[in-house]
């Protein structure tokens, strides 16, 4: 029984330790992980074998035989040496376990000096990455660039309900939830592209709210982030209250969000320079501007599909073919206004009023009416209508 129990034991431990848990390793703290999952394999396998093979054991040794059915076992009772054996040795176990998983907790959650602060904002169905400058501005992006073996600290809020931030080769995540900041260290050690997950249940595009953390040299992540402030838009409208008393001087900009899975190069292509309220050129509520509302912050182009803005979404209708067949439809007409200036305003503030066949309410947020200003709105609805066919 040793015998089997010793061989057991020497294939279970290599086999364990062979299968490939975890994608590939992208920060100190997956380290610290990996390890204590490797120390975790080696003293569990043995007690599972040692347990498994007396069970087994037992059941053919102490076997019911022929003409025994109406037999009892024999009264064995207490074995004081025994009983403390098996307290003391899983008790002294199970502490040494905890104490080592504490450690490794701790120092994944220790503050590092120089930590370069991220601030990770969350919605239906998008991240955004800021990073705060020294002018109290933030270059965002919907791509994560981190330069490699520096210190991070991500700084996560939520726009709507409650979102995970998770990057499977840093082992680490948290939630977001609205009204609070959660943090999060991650020191990234290994240049790589990684994909960035949401892992909570937020609604239907769920399934959708990815990025792309990308870990680059300090050099390559220094000329990144010039490359993005000289060709970011300047912020357009004003987050929601707890986000700006949370950041002094945070606001998302025009050039943000992209809708998910497009070029993950954090600028966003279909944001005209042109569309920037500061060029003279353009009125804050012309169709340019409301083109770069379209592609920005609001989000509306990870949901719709729209041509003249180069969006791809599937989530709510594709607006390239259905937004002026809705907004003739006779049902619509009573509820969203009669022209189709104000059937896409309605659209807009209250999404639910209509529903175009084959969509339920509850996916388009409908909070769209305060968080825009109301000139943001009157460019998305001037867009609109001229982009629509
Ligand atoms: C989370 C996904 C989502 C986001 C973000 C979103 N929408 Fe929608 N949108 C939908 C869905 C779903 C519908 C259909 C149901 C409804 O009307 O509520 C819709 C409907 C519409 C319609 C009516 C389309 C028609 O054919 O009748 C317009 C116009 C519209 N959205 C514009 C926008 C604009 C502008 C934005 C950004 C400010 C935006 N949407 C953001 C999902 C979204
Ligand atoms: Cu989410």
């Amino acid at each position: 029984m040793v015998l089997i129990g010793v061989i057991a034991t020497a294939i279970g431990i290599p086999l364990a330790l062979i299968i490939p848990w975890f994608p590939a390793k992208g920060s100190i703290q997956a380290g610290n992980i990996r390890t204590l999952y490797d120390v975790l394999i080696i003293a569990t396998v043995p007690i599972f074998v040692l347990v498994e093979t007396v069970v087994l054991f037992s059941v053919w040794k102490f076997r019911m035989r022929p003409g025994q059915e109406e037999m009892d076992g024999p009264p064995i009772h207490g074995n004081t040496r025994l009983e403390v054996v098996w307290t003391a040795v899983p008790a002294i176990l199970i502490v040494s376990l905890c104490t080592y998983a504490y450690t490794v907790l701790r120092s994944n959650e220790a503050n590092k000096q120089g930590a370069m602060t991220v601030n990770v904002t969350t919605r239906q169905f998008a991240f955004q990455f800021g990073y705060p400058q020294a002018n109290g501005k933030q270059i965002l992006s919907p791509a994560l660039y981190l330069p490699v073996h520096q210190p991070v600290v991500f700084k996560l809020r939520s726009y709507d309900v409650v979102h995970s931030f998770f990057v499977p080769s840093f082992s680490e995540k948290i939630d977001a939830v609205p009204g609070i900041v959660t943090t999060l260290r991650v020191t990234p050690n290994a240049l790589g592209t990684y994909p960035v997950e949401c892992t909570e249940l937020c609604g239907a595009g769920h399934s959708l709210m990815r990025a792309t953390a990308r870990v680059v040299s300090a050099s390559a992540f220094q000329s990144w982030l010039r490359s993005q402030s000289a060709s970011a838009a300047p912020p357009i409208g004003a987050p929601p209250p707890e986000v700006n008393q949370a950041v002094p001087g945070y606001a998302p900009g025009g050039s943000g969000a992209s809708p998910p899975g497009s070029t993950p190069t954090g600028s966003s292509p279909a944001a005209p320079s042109s569309g920037s309220p500061s060029s003279p050129s353009s009125s804050s509520t012309g169709a340019v501007a409301g083109k770069a509302v379209f592609t920005g912050d609001a989000g509306c182009s990870g949901c719709h599909t729209l041509a003249a803005a180069s969006a791809t979404g599937t989530v709510g209708p594709n607006l390239d073919v259905r937004l002026r067949a809705d907004c003739a439809s006779a049902g619509s007409k009573s509820i969203r206004g009669a022209t189709l200036q104000e059937c896409i305003r309605t659209a807009i503030t209250k999404p639910y009023a209509y529903l175009p066949s084959g969509y339920s309410a509850g996916i388009m947020p409908s909070n769209f009416g305060q968080r825009l200003t109301s000139d943001q709105i009157q460019a998305l609805v001037n867009f609109l209508a001229s982009a629509a066919k």
